[in-house]
């Protein structure tokens, strides 16, 4: 007999059945036992009579032939999709049997602590509302690209090990390259600008490293990033396309993803026109209304980016703030200097519900400033070799910006730690083994 899915099973009153599953409950009731029975399309009630199912287990995985009856109408389930019907059998075949489950995963919220979450991980992400989160990140993803594709973006896929650190400081990771330096990316960015010449507009969805010296509750050693670069564009575009970008695959997932933001009681966002600030302005306000004297700080510190958001919804009924012209010295080498005033920088981040989401810049276009700006920062302009060939033979006027996917999945479920938004997250105690334990 051919497989259903569980959700298909609402069409087939009457039918026998054969569906294929996990085991996520088990209730006995003398000789019936009942079981919640998974699949990739939803979750069903499986009625076992005859005895049959005392020897089961939560997360067997099993295969099972039954009758798809209608429930009675004072045990229909209405908040579950097939809540209506149920399966009856008498035999359940284990096609593998789970081993004794070190927690139980039966109840409505898995209440583990982070680290027992995350030792378990190939078990923990089986449960419903743990996959849940994964769902929308791949919502967000497709999101992304169709409106990234939408804007004539077309799709790159760039280097993660490179000769040169692409983002400065120290957070890089050394790889020993056949016995030469060399270093894991800290972002796609100048592999997406060295393409700008090629295809003019381009994105990518890539992995980063950061070897972050820190353990924070918003940074991941290992990240995803959703980058696009433009070229011939202004500051100004830059601006109306990262917003765009934002709304349109934040839409789009809400959208998509109704019943899961559902189940982590998700309030809609708030699309309202995007407000504007530069770095000086929002640190005016925090000093202002929250009394805080931030006003010669190079970013925003946490705290003043959460009440630069709640301040922002409030008045402009908008989950959004963008942050823009962040102090030149502070900002990478390629970022383009306020030419009104070479202190600050054309560069911006955008917050999203206290917290900075995106990052971008324009760009140095011209390859002398590019050299000096390399220059200036003690870095050697050999190891960008391949990186300053594209700017010697003509750059146009370009920038563009980038996505943190875990961190925009952890504020779009309102999740309390990064950790939870990455399917197996590095950090400086964890590469999926506990280091040190
Ligand atoms: P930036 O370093 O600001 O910019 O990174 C862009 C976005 O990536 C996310 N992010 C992180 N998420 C988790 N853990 C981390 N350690 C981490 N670091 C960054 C944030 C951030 O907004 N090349 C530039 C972008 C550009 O100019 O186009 C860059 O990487 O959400």
């Amino acid at each position: 007999m051919e497989r259903t899915l569980v959700l298909d099973c609402i069409k087939k009153i009457g039918e026998n059945v054969k569906i294929e599953g996990f085991i996520q409950i088990k209730r006995d009731h003398g000789k019936i036992t009942f079981l919640d029975v998974s699949d990739r399309s939803g979750l069903i009630q499986v009625v076992v009579g005859g005895g049959s199912g005392k020897d089961l287990r939560p997360q067997d995985a099993v295969s099972l032939i039954g009758k798809v009856n209608k429930r009675p109408p004072n045990l229909v389930n209405p908040k579950l999709a097939t809540g209506e019907i149920e399966i009856y059998t008498e035999k359940v075949e284990v096609l593998s049997k789970a081993a004794e489950l070190p927690f139980d995963m039966g109840g409505k919220d898995l209440t583990l602590q982070l680290p027992t979450l995350l030792d378990y991980r190939s078990l923990t992400l089986r449960y419903p509302k743990v996959k849940a989160i994964f769902k929308v990140q791949a919502a967000l993803m497709e999101g992304f690209r169709k409106a990234a594709k939408e804007l004539d973006c077309i799709e790159i896929f760039v280097p993660t090990i490179a000769a040169s650190a692409t983002e400065g400081g120290a957070e890089v990771f050394k790889v020993d390259y056949y016995g030469h330096k060399a270093f894991m990316t800290q972002s796609p960015q100048l592999y997406k600008q060295m393409l700008v010449p090629v295809f003019e507009r381009v994105f990518t969805i890539a992995h980063a490293y950061r070897a972050e010296p820190s353990v924070t509750t918003r940074h991941l050693s290992e990240l995803t990033q959703l980058d696009c670069e433009f070229g011939f564009v202004d500051f100004n575009d830059l601006l109306d396309l990262l917003e765009h970008v934002a709304v349109e695959m934040l839409k789009f997932t809400e959208t998509i993803s109704q019943d899961l933001l559902k189940e982590y009681a998700i309030e809609p966002i708030a699309f309202g026109k995007i407000p504007r600030l530069t770095l000086r302005e929002a640190q005016e306000i925090i000093f202002k209304e929250f009394g805080r004297d931030n006003r010669k700080e190079k970013d925003l510190a946490p705290q003043d980016e959460i009440d630069i958001c709640k301040r922002t919804k409030e008045k402009n009924k908008t989950d959004f703030v963008t942050i823009t012209h962040f102090p030149t010295k502070a900002k990478p080498f390629y970022t383009m200097p306020d030419p009104k005033d070479p202190e600050y920088s054309l560069s911006y981040d955008l917050l999203f519900r206290g917290v900075e989401i995106l990052s971008g810049s324009q760009r140095i276009n011209s390859y002398e400033q590019l050299l000096e700006s390399i220059q200036t920062r003690g870095m050697d302009t050999r190891d960008f070799e391949m990186y300053l060939q594209a700017f010697k033979y003509g750059m146009p006027p370009e920038g563009g910006f980038s996505f943190g996917l875990e961190r925009l999945t952890m504020h779009v479920l309102n999740l309390a730690n990064i950790r939870e938004a990455s399917l197996y997250p590095r950090d400086m105690e964890r590469v999926d083994i506990r280091l040190g334990k």
